[in-house]
């Protein structure tokens, strides 16, 4: 019985851990579409909310494409840093590890001057509301920022609930 009792403890209080991560986004870039020539990923990352924990799904044809991240000249001027390794696959994952400002570029031909391939995003914190300053803050973005932060609490509410709901058999 003090087994299953340290069992049940253990399922809850690993449940409550897990209930943060589980709200991560995975962002297919271009939504329906791919990372390919001549689309607006400007106009895709705009009004989306990033936060540590997410991930950016890059899909296109091998070879046609690849995606480099770079700094705020790189994306200007559309050149990749010698030292950056392309992500090539066709299918690249990149998590969203750290906060603020994130840029990629496709490193082929001139895909990221003229094609417009190319986007910036800015990373918020997992946490709590966003001490980062948004480019242009609006009352839409904050109240979304608030919205994202209720449900991560309703969330780990139900979690806790629902480890209450194990505990009560331990008695
Ligand atoms: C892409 O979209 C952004 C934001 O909607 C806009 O400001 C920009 O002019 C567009 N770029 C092109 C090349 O259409
Ligand atoms: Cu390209």
């Amino acid at each position: 019985m003090a087994f299953m009792n340290t069992f049940i403890l253990l399922v809850a209080i690993v449940s409550i851990a897990l209930a943060a991560p589980t709200l991560a986004t995975d962002f297919v870039v271009g939504d329906e579409s791919v990372w390919t020539l001549g689309l607006n990923y400007t106009a895709w990352a705009e009004g989306k909310q990033f936060y540590v924990g997410d991930k950016l799904i890059f899909n296109y044809k091998e070879g046609a494409h690849n995606v480099h991240k770079v700094d705020g000249a790189g994306f200007r001027e559309c050149v990749a840093p010698l030292t950056s390794v392309a992500l090539t696959s066709g299918n690249d994952v990149i998590p969203l590890a750290t906060p603020g400002r994130k840029w990629y570029i496709c490193g082929i031909g001139k895909h990221c001057a003229d094609g417009n391939m190319k986007f910036l995003i800015t990373v918020l914190p997992q946490m709590g509301p966003s001490p980062a300053p948004a480019p242009s803050p609006s009352t839409s973005t904050s109240s979304a920022t608030y919205r994202v932060t209720g449900l991560q609490e309703s969330f780990g509410l139900i979690i806790a609930a629902f480890g209450t709901f194990l505990m009560s058999f331990v008695v």
